[in-house]
């Protein structure tokens, strides 16, 4: 039995994806080239700065260290503007009504997420209070598909990875999670997470179901 639960934010608990597409496609345009939702399938899950390696890659850009830094600023400026407006109403269906029944379970919960904004968005959408501990891209060294995020996770729960499941929605969270020694459970389809011990289109399908099957 699951004795915790790490979630991953972006695709499994709010669709931030599009924010970062609005903040990129901003940043490409001012470059004077186009980036399209196709293009950003590629940066989900995926850290800051090699998310901007990506999006220069396909502009044909080759530039230096500080100038990357700058428009990485400029792009999470961006992207901070536009996640400031969002409400409770953007989480996604099922997710706050799930991990509230795991808590009741006694699972303790973490988020493990790449982003350095996680607690801002945990705020917005009001659930900072439903995590035991949050592991973001601030404190993190390695992204995924390294396993640091999840081992950290288990670790602040002091739990045993083996004690614990993973919830995700991008190939390189479920590498991250196998390599951490867990057990992933995504959300998707066979097709975008072929590598999932289990896969579900999104947390509502679980909201009632117990933990037990998940494993
Ligand atoms: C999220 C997004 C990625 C983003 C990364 C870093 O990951 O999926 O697209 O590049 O965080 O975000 P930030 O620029 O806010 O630090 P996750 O792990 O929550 O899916
Ligand atoms: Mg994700």
């Amino acid at each position: 039995r699951a004795r915790g639960a790490l979630f991953d934010l972006d695709g499994v608990i709010v669709d931030t994806a599009k924010y970062h597409y609005l903040a990129w496609k901003r940043l490409a345009n001012e470059l004077r080239f186009d980036f399209t939702e196709a293009d950003n399938e590629r940066l989900k899950g995926v850290s800051r700065m090699r998310s901007l390696d990506i999006l220069l890659e396909l502009g044909k850009f080759d530039i230096g260290e500080a100038l990357r830094e700058r428009m990485s600023i400029l792009k999470d400026n961006w992207y901070v503007e536009y996640i400031s407006h969002m409400t409770q109403d953007e989480i996604l269906p099922g997710a706050r009504e799930y991990i509230q029944s795991l808590r009741e379970q006694g699972v303790r919960i973490a988020l493990g997420s790449a982003s350095r904004n996680a607690p801002l968005i945990l705020d917005k959408l009001h659930i900072t209070d439903l995590f035991d501990a949050v592991i973001d891209g601030n404190s993190v060294t390695n992204a995924k598909p390294d396993p640091e995020v999840f081992l950290r996770g288990a670790k602040s729960l002091g739990l045993q990875p083996g004690e614990c499941v993973v919830y995700e929605d991008a190939e390189a969270g479920v590498e991250a999670a196998h390599r951490a020694g867990m057990k992933a459970v995504g959300i998707g389809t066979s097709q975008t997470l072929p590598e999932a011990d289990y896969i579900i289109s999104g947390l509502h399908e679980l909201v009632g179901k117990s933990v037990l099957q998940e494993r």
